[in-house]
């Protein structure tokens, strides 16, 4: 089965490694890259990068981000000079940055970067960025300030109260090739348990994306929210920003325009009520990945739909 999932970060990826383990080259991760940033002098991509280091087998699953057992001897050493440090670039992930950083300089598009870069570690399924085009989500907070992604999300901890959100570039960026293809080639399109706001939400604002996904039969999203909560991750505050609900039904409304099932988690039943009485078809999963197997019988799940 040729499947295409569309993922953020740490959620996203818990999922796609259990989608991989079923369909290795079958499956194609479209990205989202509002994230990205210059930092240290290199293109940052964490959500590409988390996506693409779960795959290969070496993140740091317990933190989420970064490589397993990288050290931060750089960022460590830019902080005894003085210079901010903030973001928490490990030395080996460091390396992938100021490769791709080089290959973009060179004028590979992003696609050709990640290609190379999951091919070089081993990954067997396609992990497209959402555009090679930039594409930056900024938070406006409520006291009037417009922040870069990762200075809201890790330098102020998300520690901000949240007016709207932007995705600047948006307008002029084209999904990156074969994004489209591949949504209309997949037999289901598996949206992942990311944050709505600023994950899923980046990667719907691109031209042509939400029509082949409202277009596609088999549109399948899992929940990001159960029991009123986001597994991890700031989805609360930005939902709450945009006066959406935080809760299960709340997400199967935002996305109601364009999916075909909505999966609540099993713990949350009543979800999956209110969500079928919005006229949304709502299934019943257990969507807590706290491991390996638990990822792979979600996505076992998900493609016995
Ligand atoms: N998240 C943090 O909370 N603190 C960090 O210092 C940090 C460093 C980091 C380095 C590389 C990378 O690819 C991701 C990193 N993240 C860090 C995670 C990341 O910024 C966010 O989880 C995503 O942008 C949201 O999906």
């Amino acid at each position: 089965m040729k499947v295409v999932a569309l993922a953020g970060g740490v959620g996203g990826a818990k999922l796609l490694i259990g989608l991989d383990a079923a369909l290795g080259p079958n499956l194609t991760a479209i990205v989202n890259t509002g994230d990205d940033d210059n930092l240290y002098g290199v293109r940052i991509c964490p959500d590409l990068d988390i996506v693409t280091y779960w795959l290969a087998g070496m993140a740091d699953e317990r933190r989420g981000w970064g490589i397993a057992g990288d050290s931060f001897t750089v960022v460590d050493s830019l902080g005894a000079l003085g210079a901010p440090n903030w973001f928490r670039l490990g030395d080996r992930d460091f390396a992938t940055c100021i490769h791709r950083t080089r290959r973009l300089t060179e004028g590979a598009t992003l696609s050709a970067a990640t290609d190379e870069i999951r091919r070089a570690l081993g990954v067997r399924a396609q992990v497209l960025p959402m555009s090679d085009d930039e594409v930056r989500t900024r938070i406006v907070t409520l006291d009037g300030e417009t922040l870069a992604f990762q200075d809201y999300f890790v330098r102020r901890r998300a520690d901000v109260d949240v007016a709207s959100v932007v995705f600047a570039g948006i307008e002029d960026a084209k999904p990156a090739p074969g994004v489209v293809d591949a949504i209309e080639a997949a037999e289901r399109v598996i949206v992942c348990p990311s944050n709505p706001v600023v994950s899923v939400a980046p990667i719907l604002a691109l031209s042509g994306v939400r029509d082949a996904l409202a277009a596609h039969p088999s549109v399948v999203a899992v929940t990001p929210i159960v029991r009123g909560a986001p597994l991890k991750g700031p989805a609360d505050r930005l939902l709450m920003g945009l006066e959406v609900e935080v809760s299960a039904s709340g997400v199967a409304r935002l996305y109601s325009e364009w999916c075909d099932i909505f999966v609540v988690d099993g713990s949350d039943a009543s979800e999956a009520e209110r969500a079928k009485g919005a006229g949304i078809e709502a299934v019943l999963l257990d969507t807590i990945m706290s491991d390996r197997a638990a990822s792979a019988r979600l996505a076992e799940s998900l493609l016995s739909l």
